[in-house]
């Protein structure tokens, strides 16, 4: 393995975490799961980052869980343990961040590894990039929140077809069924990746988290419940000063610059 498993780098307010290990398709380590919530949290934490691209080095995004740190007789290894030590807090981290995240999917998505792009708000692909929910071909179930995140996104009974099979889907397949948000060819994958970045970190942060708390409410409750929310959080919005550089900007035909407060 590589002396850094996991690279955390920012630039222009965006911060990149990169899986750097090749050679298995960035499958994780214990070493890398520490270092992939060490570097989620930073980016939370850090003032100057407003976005955030999650992406694999070589030919792979990640294939899950590694299959050879984890092995050992059935029973043997605390799987539970293991998913409440790594995966759970890092899951509900990247999916409760308030800063927008973009999975930048540069090749296979296996098991643990496609959980890890669900759970990132946007997910913008190569082509050729491919997804499986390879659990059940080892005998397992989905974990690591595909069994939430997945219906969600593509609808019951395609995601149960992708838990039940492990099948592999293509690229055009996922865009088709709404699994990513865009389908780019390889070389233009990270010019169009922090393209969107941009525009997200330049947008009013404020604003940004609660529409993303806004959509995932909605998606759980009746719209009585979700009206409330949404004056509540307007209500917030519209106090900000970012929304009153906006209104002033819209005036005198200007960018607006948001600060987040
Ligand atoms: C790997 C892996 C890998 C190690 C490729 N590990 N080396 C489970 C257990 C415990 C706790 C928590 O949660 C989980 C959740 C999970 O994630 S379970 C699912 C784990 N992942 C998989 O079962 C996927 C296994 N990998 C594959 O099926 C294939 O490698 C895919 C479809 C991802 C890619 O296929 P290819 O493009 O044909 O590549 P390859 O199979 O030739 O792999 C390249 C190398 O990477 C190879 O090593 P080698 O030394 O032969 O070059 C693989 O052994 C290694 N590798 N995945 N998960």
């Amino acid at each position: 393995m590589s002396d850094q498993s996991v690279e955390f780098i920012v630039e222009e307010s965006v911060a990149t975490i990169a899986l750097n290990n090749p050679e298995t398709l960035n499958a994780l380590t214990d070493e890398m799961l520490e270092g992939l919530t060490a570097a989620v949290k930073q980016a939370e934490k850090s003032q100057s980052v407003r976005a955030i691209v999650l992406t694999g080095r070589g030919r792979g995004f990640c294939s899950g869980q590694n299959l050879k740190t984890f092995a050992g007789e059935p029973g043997e290894r605390d799987i539970g343990q293991h998913l409440d030590t790594y995966y759970h807090p890092l899951i509900q981290r990247l999916a409760n961040l308030e800063k927008p995240t973009i999975a930048m999917v540069n090749g296979v998505a296996a098991g643990a590894g496609m959980s890890l792009a669900l759970a990132c708000d946007y997910r913008v692909a190569a082509e050729g990039a491919r997804f499986s929910q390879a659990f059940v071909r080892i005998g397992l179930v989905p974990d690591s929140g595909s069994s939430y995140f997945l219906p969600r996104l593509i609808g019951y009974s395609r995601a149960l077809e992708m838990a039940s099979t492990g099948m592999m889907v293509d690229d055009k397949t996922a865009l088709a069924w709404g699994l990513i948000n865009r389908l780019v060819p390889a070389e233009s994958l990270a010019d169009e990746t922090y393209s969107l970045a941009k525009t997200l970190a330049f947008g009013p942060p404020l604003a940004l988290g609660m529409i993303k708390r806004e959509m995932a409410y909605g998606l759980s409750h009746n719209l009585t419940e979700a009206l409330v929310r949404e004056k509540d959080f307007q209500i917030r919005a519209a106090q900000t000063q970012d929304h009153r550089e906006a209104i002033k900007s819209f005036f005198a035909k200007t960018p607006p610059v948001f600060e987040g407060r």
